[in-house]
């Protein structure tokens, strides 16, 4: 299904209404989206418990052509579902969604974790501010890009450039809020530039009696493969209300730590 927004429909929307349904709890609502051409285009859902309320469960607006899996928490008085594409004031491309489906348990969050950064989106991730700098999205250049099957329709990642930084500093990233009972595999491709540029660290952060606790140890390396792209898998345990961080720290040589092609899946890592 695809809500194009044409030449003459500047600030207008499409309202597209599921069937009516039951739920006997709640549930997580999944829909593949891909965004088209369009920076101000806004993906909205709705749940409807009854005719007067209604309530906002998911807003996309990121401009991102490549399909990527959206989840949403949904309460089990929902009755029904709106998918509402805006087109903002800008007119042209629009938005593709396929794949809707209602699961009948909370939604993991673990979606949210995947993020290949392409359309030049950082996804559901957000930047610590309690770090020293800022992880930066960089476009890929044919050259860096060649060779890497796994990076062949990248068009960006990220980057934390040490150059201007002083030994010790620190970025990070955070993935939203996770709720997890089983264990994942986080996989992703990394590249430090040369030795002691830094240490990439994946990390966990979780709340604990009001108190913030941050684990970097989860995985951890300080150089990567011929200073090249390289394939790194962190195995995350179990955990309620926890967010996965990606850190790189400055080393004693200035130079640059890229990640690309976040993914997660369930069970150990191979
Ligand atoms: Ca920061
Ligand atoms: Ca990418």
């Amino acid at each position: 299904m695809f809500a194009y927004i044409p030449y003459e429909y500047g600030n207008s929307k499409a309202v597209m209404e599921s069937a009516g349904f039951l739920l006997a709890g709640d549930a997580c609502l999944k829909v593949s989206v891909s965004f088209h051409e369009n920076n101000n285009a806004i993906l909205k859902v709705y749940e409807h418990r009854n005719s007067s309320y209604s309530k906002l469960v998911l807003s996309l607006s990121q401009l991102q052509v490549n399909w990527r899996t959206a989840e949403a928490d949904i309460s089990g008085y929902a009755k029904k579902l709106s998918f509402i594409a805006q087109s903002g004031h800008r007119t042209g491309g629009g938005i593709a969604i396929d794949d809707v489906t209602i699961e009948t348990s909370r939604c993991s969050g673990v979606l949210k974790v995947s993020c290949d950064f392409d359309g030049g989106t950082l996804c559901d991730y957000t930047q610590a501010s309690d770090d020293s700098f800022d992880w930066t999205i960089k476009t890929f250049s044919l050259h860096n890009a060649l060779g890497k099957s796994s990076l062949e329709n990248s068009d960006h990642f990220i980057e934390a450039d040490g150059m201007s930084r002083t030994p010790g500093e620190k970025t990070r990233v955070f993935s939203p809020l996770l709720n997890s009972s089983v264990p994942q595999c986080l996989s992703f491709v990394y590249k430090i530039d040369g030795p002691y540029v830094g240490i990439l660290s994946v990390c966990t952060q979780s709340e604990f009696d009001g108190e913030m606790f941050l684990n970097c140890n989860v995985w951890f390396r300080s150089t990567s493969k011929s200073n090249d792209w390289t394939i790194g898998r962190a195995q995350i345990p179990p955990s309620q209300n926890f967010r996965i961080g990606l850190q790189a720290k400055r080393g004693t040589v200035g130079g640059k730590i890229s990640v690309d092609n976040v993914t997660t899946k369930f069970g150990n890592c191979q």
